[in-house]
């Protein structure tokens, strides 16, 4: 190894090499200059930690790319991070339900218009006095558009449980597109894409009970409340028909013969206090019939609430069946081998596994409820989601004993025939108290087996003392061998539930915006009307009160050095970034007024914004891109009314 760290960094800058080169180069220099360290400190390791550090397969080098992208919801902080995998680096932050500072996002037109347009009219006139917009979500299940079994990389999907949304996430730009607010359900919990042929539907639980319509006209009368299952169109975002249940809806997922969709039911007591909702011994989890579902919709087996077909789905009802489960079943996985389902007991030791071949039958009451299940191994305590390696295995969570039992499918049917074989092959610890588990690929037909990711509700002691609020643990397992290993810690802040890892060859996200992207339509309808051009005009037009502010950008500076407006103008700033280099966002922060918003090389984006404020006001990037990014600004000047 010659001595790169003898290069001065500043020679490396001016070889025309592209900025991925440019940081590998350097991350090479700091490693080369850290390796004395490095070297020095192996010495001093036991004979097996020696080892165990060369067997970390997870490791990806300064510089090196991940096999994987991993889509990561975020619970409570309600947006989607992107995380590399195996090496777990956080890349970037997507947000979707929350309010974002460094992008602006719930701020600029664009976004409001995401976030509002999809609203039901009595949520629009909530939130009229409010801003207009919700600025929390609460984002369990991001799930891919398949098409065929697996993962085509065309949108991501979310669901809002706290606000009752489901969010669609374009993956050419890895930015929310669509978000629709959910009628006749409330607080959506469960999400999954229809895996065959295509997506297609995108099903969501609405998990809590109430009144339909909520209106007020029932209150205090549980026995009168409904959960209701929603089919939505995942390309034009539109409810496609919605199925009135029994009992409650937890988790869900979708078959690959493009026939049936199951929900995990906790609460078939119907009961509102937890007394009641754990009473009963045996809890199900309900099929729905997607073909019978779509007749009954043509036939017209429907009433229309809120706009939308909702047809009945209560016992006895031909578009559904409910299977008995031993007590609050939670995950709801569907195998690779296209035949399992497993349902996870969550108070019950047990999985319960359905065999969707048998669902013919039970629909055509040839067969009862419970012939449908064709394993049910005890796996330990407080199993609450499964993941698959496609080579026939599961690995369950078990939240109350911290851990990952791995099972093997096909044994656990033979033990559920009688046969003296133990499914369970192996148990390992996680650190704590873990929730959704997750294997690359599993979730499609090309699932391959090589890394579970084990997301942990506690960290406890796993880091130094942050205060009383902790990080979430999540631990990467390797699968590859027979051994299952723990081979990292990440540390994750609130809260996510769960994740999907897609093979990096399916996700080919854009380099920089296309000038005719939907996004911004709305801003060159503005520049239309005003004669303006966004590309290449700096101008202010006067409109009554309303100003419209047009600028570009290419770095280091605005096209505007200052512009002029009266107090009390409503403004709004279109901000057109020029650039066309990868990699090079500009924004627009307007000092003392809370503006603020990202503008990535050859989008639009824009904000309007109240000028009351009487003086001089910078505006100036924040987006650190260039060495004079410090000198990118420009003032507005706002005249005393
Ligand atoms: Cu188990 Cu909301 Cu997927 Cu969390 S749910 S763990
Ligand atoms: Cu442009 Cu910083």
């Amino acid at each position: 190894m010659t001595s790169k760290k003898d290069i001065p960094a500043e020679s490396l800058d001016s070889k025309g090499a592209s900025r991925r080169e440019l940081l590998s180069r350097s991350a090479g220099i700091a490693t080369v200059a850290g390796l004395g360290a490095a070297v020095g400190g192996l010495g001093t390791l036991s004979p097996q930690a020696a080892q165990a550090a060369s067997e970390n397969s997870a490791h990806v080098g300064p510089g090196d790319l991940d096999e994987y992208y991993g889509f990561w919801s975020s619970g409570q902080a309600g947006e989607v991070r992107i995380l590399g995998v195996p090496s777990m680096r956080e890349l970037v932050r997507i947000p979707v339900f929350n309010r974002c500072s460094a992008t602006g996002w719930g701020q600029t037109n664009e976004s409001i218009k995401i976030l509002t347009e999809g609203l039901l009219p009595e949520t629009k006139e909530y939130l009229k006095d409010k801003g207009g917009v919700w600025h929390n979500g609460d984002a369990h299940h991001p799930h891919m558009s398949f098409t065929d079994g697996t993962y085509d990389g065309r949108y991501l999907f979310i669901n809002d449980k706290a606000n009752t949304r489901v969010a669609r996430i374009r993956m050419d730009v890895m930015k929310c597109d669509k978000i629709i607010e959910i009628p006749n359900a409330s607080d959506i919990h469960g999400l999954r894409p229809q895996k065959y042929p295509r997506t297609g539907y995108v099903f969501a639980n609405g998990e809590h009970r109430v009144p339909i319509p909520n209106d007020g006209s029932i209150l205090n009368e549980p026995e009168k409340y409904h959960a209701i299952f929603s089919a939505i169109d995942g390309d034009s975002m539109e409810v496609a028909w919605q199925v009135m249940v029994d009992g409650n809806l937890d988790n869900c997922d979708a078959d690959y013969q493009g026939l049936y969709a199951f929900s995990t039911c906790y609460n078939s007591e119907e009961g509102v206090t937890l007394a009641e909702m754990t009473s009963a011994e045996q809890d199900w989890a309900v099929v729905f019939d997607i073909k019978a579902i779509e007749a009954g919709v043509k036939k017209g087996d429907f009433k229309k609430i809120g706009g939308v077909p909702v047809l009945d789905g209560r016992k006895g009802s031909k578009y559904t069946r409910y299977i008995p489960i031993s007590s609050s079943p939670h995950g709801c996985n569907t195998a690779p081998d296209g035949k399992h389902v497993v349902i996870n007991g969550k108070l019950s030791p047990t999985v319960s596994v359905l065999d969707v071949r048998k669902l013919p039958d039970l629909f055509n009451d040839k067969i009862k409820p419970r012939d449908v299940v064709v394993a049910e191994p005890e796996l330990g305590l407080g199993p609450l989601h499964t993941a698959f390696d496609g080579k026939g295995n599961a690995f369950t969570t078990l939240f109350l004993d911290s851990q990952v039992a791995k099972w093997n499918i096909e044994k656990a049917i033979r033990a559920y025939n009688g046969e003296k074989v133990n499914p369970v092959l192996e148990k390992i610890d996680v650190h704590y108290q873990p929730g959704h588990n997750h294997t690359t690929m599993g979730e499609t037909k090309e699932a391959d087996g090589k890394w579970l990711l084990s997301m942990n509700k506690f960290s406890k002691d796993r880091y130094i003392n942050v205060g009383p609020l902790k990080p979430e643990n999540e631990q990467l397992i390797d699968i590859n061998g027979n051994k299952m290993k723990v081979v990292h810690d990440g540390p994750a802040f609130a809260e996510p539930h769960d994740c999907i890892i897609v093979r990096g060859d399916i996700v080919n996200p854009s380099k920089v915006w296309s000038r005719d992207d939907p996004m911004f339509a709305d801003a060159r309808e503005w520049a239309k009307k005003d004669g303006v051009s966004l590309e290449s005009d700096s101008k202010v037009i006067r409109d009554g009160n309303k100003v419209r502010v047009y600028m570009w950008s290419v770095a280091p500076a605005f096209s505007m050095n200052d512009f002029t407006v009266k107090q009390g103008d409503e403004v709004t700033v279109f901000v057109t970034n020029l650039d066309q280099i990868d990699d090079l966002t500009h924004g627009f922060t307007l000092a003392n007024h809370g503006v603020a918003f990202e503008v990535a090389a050859q989008a639009t984006a824009s904000a309007t914004f109240k000028a009351d404020r009487p003086g001089v006001h910078w505006y100036y990037c924040q987006w650190f891109c260039h060495a004079l990014h410090m000198e990118m600004r420009g003032r507005m000047l706002v005249e005393p009314a």
